[in-house]
């Protein structure tokens, strides 16, 4: 299934498909709180842990074998440049919560190298989070994530978490890497949610 976003009707003002204070950027830059960690599909893993410490994992051979979207999608980055209709391949985090047996309203993601980001389980639901390989019908490079990332465009960029390794689920809110430096919580572009108060 394909997926498109605002800004699919042919050309139009870009401004009306910016959020508030972002400009548009045709290149694609790279942000990494550190190192590129060299991840091997070989032993990868993505395991969901429940709130009473239930493990669900898949192997790359396993995410491969689950029906595949294409979705073109907008991205926004808090440090103000966007892309539109990026287009990138993977699997619904649907797909994957089908077998999670949970109540949990709060999932901390964590990545190999050890980023981690926080967002309501809500906003990974219903078509709105995708973990991704392929990005412009490429393999994703590593410093962009790969081979693996999170993908969740309509929250700021901060939250698709590059080398993802897994999701834990949680009753309570735990902040992430950047949510514990200052940024906002939630982090809706639409919104401005930058930084904690905005
Ligand atoms: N593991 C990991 N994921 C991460 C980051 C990071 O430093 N480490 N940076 C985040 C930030 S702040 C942004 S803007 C995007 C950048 O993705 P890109 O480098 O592919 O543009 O990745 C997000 N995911
Ligand atoms: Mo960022």
């Amino acid at each position: 299934m394909s997926r498109v976003t605002r800004g699919f009707q042919g050309r139009r003002e870009q401004s009306a498909d910016l959020p508030p204070g972002q400009y548009l950027t045709h290149d694609f830059p790279v942000l990494s709180a550190g190192p590129t960690p060299r991840v091997d599909l070989d032993t990868w893993q993505f395991t969901i842990t429940n709130e009473i410490g239930t493990d669900y994992s898949w192997t790359w051979h396993d995410l491969q074998r689950l029906p595949s979207e294409r979705p073109t999608v907008d991205i926004h980055c808090v440090t103000k440049w966007s892309k539109l209709r990026t287009s990138w391949e993977g699997v619904s985090l649907d797909t994957l919560f089908e077998s999670v047996d949970s109540g949990a309203d709060y999932a901390f993601v964590r990545s190999y190298g050890g980023y981690t980001t926080n967002l309501p389980l809500e906003d990974l639901l219903d078509g709105k989070a995708w973990l991704v390989h392929k990005y412009e019908g490429e393999d994703l490079t590593s410093e962009h994530g790969g081979p693996i990332r999170l993908l969740v465009p309509h929250l700021y960029l901060w939250k698709s978490a590059k080398w993802v390794r897994g999701i834990q689920l949680r009753d309570d809110d735990l902040p992430g890497f950047w949510e514990s430096l200052g940024y906002h919580e939630y982090g809706d572009p639409w919104r401005e949610q930058r930084y904690v108060g905005d």
